[in-house]
């Protein structure tokens, strides 16, 4: 599913105006009723899903480097980002290419509206430097930042972060 951006000022105002009342994660169901009415009222959901800033076109084979770390997005159920649970495969490599054993922290928010998600993500290892992410609860539409804390063992940490929009 292919992501347009209209570079308007519209675009940036709308989603503080429409959804500002459905970014409060006790609201559950009500929350995206009102976004679908938004969007029912507005130019088309792929404008107003997303405002017009740093976002990556998500795709599987997505890299991330930190300090001494590669992270690719090595695989994702379902392929593009979806409103609700999403399941990651992350592979995680240092400078020379070696798989990685780390211990990853997944922090889930939407910048546009202040919040993260209320369902925590949770990484498990499959093997060194291969993890599965979920559930990773997308759970309305915009732009969100998937931050990933790496802790190596020496104890050192660094982030990276993926940001993809949900329509
Ligand atoms: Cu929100």
């Amino acid at each position: 599913m292919s992501i347009t951006i209209r570079a308007t000022s519209l675009v940036v105002a709308l989603p503080f105006v429409l959804f500002g009342s459905g970014c409060d994660s006790d609201s559950g169901g009500s929350g995206d009723s009102a976004m679908d009415d938004a969007v029912a009222d507005g130019d088309g959901p792929a404008e107003q899903a997303c405002t017009n800033e740093m976002r990556d076109d998500f795709a599987i084979g997505l890299q991330r480097t930190g300090t001494r770390l590669d992270v690719t997005i090595a695989d994702a159920m379902p392929a593009d980002p979806i409103r609700g649970d999403n399941i990651w495969s992350l592979s995680i490599a240092n400078a020379d290419g070696a798989m990685t054993d780390v211990a990853v922290k997944v922090k889930s928010w939407m910048p546009d509206h202040g919040h993260g998600s209320p369902v925590e993500a949770v990484a498990s290892k499959v093997s060194d430097g291969e993890y599965t992410v979920e559930p990773l609860n997308l759970f309305m539409a915009g732009l969100w930042e998937i931050t990933l804390e790496l802790t190596l063992a020496d104890e050192s940490t660094e982030e990276v972060m993926f940001s993809v929009c949900v329509e």
